[in-house]
C-alpha cells in the first residue's frame, strides 16, 4: 500500500512503476520516522546526527543507482530521484549526506576505480560503515574548478599530495575523501585519501545559517603520502568530476521538489486554518494566487525531473538537460519557500514550521553543484555555441 502523501495534481504517479512507488513509500516512511521528528532540533543546534549514516545504509539510500554487486541498489535513475525527493522533503542537509555519498563518492569509485578499489570501498560506503566526501572546490576556485592548485607529485613508491579544499559536505566526519588534484603535468586525477593519513586534516566550517544539520568542512593536505593504488585509474581530466556532478545535480533536481512539496503542504494547511478578518486566509485571492502558482510550478518541475530521469535511464541525458532541471527546480523550490513563508506570517520564521529551514537550506542548494548562474551559462553555451564563462 502506497502511503505517500505528496503533491500529485496531474496524476503523475501514472508515469511511475509499482516498484518506484514502493521505493518512494519506504523512504517516505523512513524520513517520517527517523528525520522529521528531530530535524528542527538538529538544525537549530547545528547538529549532524552521525547515526543517520548507518540508517541511510540500511534503507538503501547510498548508491541506489549502482549495481547490487557492489552494495548498490541496482535501481533506475527515477527511483534514485524519488529517494532524493523524499529525503529532501525531510531536509536538504540530509539529502546532501546521501547524495554526496552515492553520486560523488561511490559513483567515481565505481566508474573510474580499479576492481580492487571497488571491492575495498563500495560495500562499506553502501552500508554506511564508511562515510565519504568529495573534494573539488578550493578557496580560490569554486565555479572554476579547472584552475585548482591542489597537486600531487610522483615520489616513486607513493604520491605526495598538497593543497586544500573548502566547503566540503561530510568532510569533518568522513572516513575517506575522493579528492581531485593535478599531477606534475597539470592533468586532473581523482585520489582516495583516507582519514588517518599523516598530514591530512578536516577542520569543520562553523557559523552556517544554511544546511545546519549537515556537516561541512575543509580538506587540508600537508605533504600527505598517498599510496599509488589510491589513484582512480579509469579517467582523468575535468570531465571525471563533472560526470559525478551530472549524477548529483540530477538528484538535486528531484530533491528540490521534495523541499517545495513540504513548504506547499505546510502553507496549504496553514491557509485553511489561520483566520483573519473573520475567514481563513486561504479565502483571500492573494493567498490563492500564491498556492495556485506553487502547485503549478511543482507540477512543471515534476514533469521536467521525470523526463530527464527517463533520459538518464536511456543514456540520452546530457549535462545541459541536467543543468536545466537543477536550475529550474531549485529556483522553483526557493521561490515556493519564500511565498510559503509569507503565508505563514510571523509563524513562518519559527521552527514550528519547516519553511524557514527549507528556505535557508535552499540558499546553499542554489549555489552548490554549480551556481544558478553557472547553469544558466551552461545553457547559454548550448544555445549559442559560445562559452561565456571566461
Ligand atoms: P570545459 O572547458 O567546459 O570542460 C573541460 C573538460 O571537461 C569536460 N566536461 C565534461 N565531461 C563529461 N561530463 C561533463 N558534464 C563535462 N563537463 C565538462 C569537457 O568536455 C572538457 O574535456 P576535454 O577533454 O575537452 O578537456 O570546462 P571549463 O573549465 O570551461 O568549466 C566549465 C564549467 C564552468 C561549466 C564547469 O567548470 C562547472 O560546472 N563549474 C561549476 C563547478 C561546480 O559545479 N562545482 C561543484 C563542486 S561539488 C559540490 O558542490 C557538491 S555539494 C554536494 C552536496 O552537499 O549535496
Ligand atoms: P564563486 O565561484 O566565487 O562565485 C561567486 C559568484 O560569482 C556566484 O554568483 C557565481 O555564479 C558568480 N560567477 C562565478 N563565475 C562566473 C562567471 N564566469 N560568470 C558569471 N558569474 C560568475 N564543493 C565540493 O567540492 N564538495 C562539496 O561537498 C561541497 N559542498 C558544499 C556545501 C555547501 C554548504 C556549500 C555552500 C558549498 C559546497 N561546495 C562543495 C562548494 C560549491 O560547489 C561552491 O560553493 C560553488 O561551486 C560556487 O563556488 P564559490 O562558492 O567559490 O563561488
Amino acid at each position: 500500500q502506497d502511503t505517500f502523501e505528496g503533491v500529485d495534481f496531474l496524476d503523475l504517479d501514472d508515469l511511475l512503476t509499482e516498484e518506484q512507488k514502493l521505493i518512494r513509500s519506504s523512504i517516505r516512511d523512513f524520513v517520517k520516522k527517523e528525520i522529521s521528528p528531530y530535524i528542527e532540533d538538529w538544525a537549530q543546534n547545528a547538529h549532524f546526527p552521525y547515526e543517520i549514516v548507518r540508517k541511510f545504509g540500511d534503507v538503501g539510500a547510498f548508491g541506489p543507482q549502482l549495481p547490487e554487486e557492489y552494495g548498490g541498489g541496482g535501481l533506475d535513475y527515477i527511483s534514485y530521484g524519488l529517494i532524493m525527493q523524499e529525503i529532501e522533503r525531510g531536509d536538504s542537509g540530509m539529502r546532501s549526506t546521501a547524495s554526496v555519498q552515492g553520486s560523488l563518492v561511490m559513483y567515481p569509485i565505481y566508474k573510474f576505480g580499479s576492481e580492487e578499489q571497488r571491492r575495498k570501498y563500495l560495500p562499506k560506503l553502501a552500508s554506511g560503515e564508511y562515510l565519504g566526501c568529495f573534494g573539488l572546490t578550493e578557496p580560490d576556485h569554486g565555479s572554476n574548478p579547472s584552475g585548482m592548485v591542489t597537486n600531487f607529485k610522483d615520489m616513486g613508491d607513493h604520491y605526495l599530495l598538497n593543497g586544500a579544499k573548502m566547503w566540503i559536505s561530510n568532510s569533518p566526519k568522513a572516513d575517506i575523501a575522493v579528492v581531485w588534484a593535478k599531477n606534475e603535468e597539470g592533468r586532473i586525477h581523482g585520489l582516495i585519501v583516507e582519514r588517518g593519513m599523516e598530514g591530512f586534516s578536516t577542520p569543520e566550517t562553523h557559523g552556517k545559517w544554511s544546511l545546519r544539520a549537515s556537516c561541512t568542512g575543509e580538506l587540508v593536505f600537508d605533504n600527505v603520502k598517498v599510496p599509488k593504488e589510491n589513484l582512480l585509474p579509469g579517467k582523468s581530466g575535468l570531465g571525471a568530476p563533472m560526470m559525478c556532478l551530472d549524477s548529483a545535480r540530477f538528484g538535486i533536481a528531484w530533491g528540490a521538489i521534495g523541499a517545495a512539496m513540504d513548504c506547499y503542504e505546510s502553507a496549504r494547511k496553514y491557509a485553511a486554518e489561520r483566520i483573519q478578518f473573520g475567514k481563513p486566509i486561504g479565502g483571500f485571492q492573494l493567498t490563492q494566487k500564491k498556492l495556485a502558482e506553487m502547485l503549478t510550478e511543482i507540477t512543471k518541475a515534476q514533469l521536467l525531473a521525470w523526463k530527464v530521469g527517463k533520459m538518464m535511464n536511456e543514456g540520452t541525458a546530457r549535462t545541459v538537460h541536467i543543468s536545466m532541471a537543477k536550475r529550474n527546480n531549485v529556483e522553483m523550490a526557493l521561490n515556493i519557500a519564500r511565498e510559503a513563508r509569507q503565508i505563514h506570517g510571523g509563524m513562518g520564521i519559527t521552527g514550528e514550521y519547516p519553511i524557514m529551514r527549507h528556505m535557508m537550506n535552499l540558499e546553499s542548494v542554489i549555489t552548490y553543484e554549480g551556481t544558478h548562474d553557472i547553469h544558466l551559462l551552461i545553457l547559454g553555451h548550448e544555445i549559442t555555441g559560445i562559452p561565456a564563462f571566461k
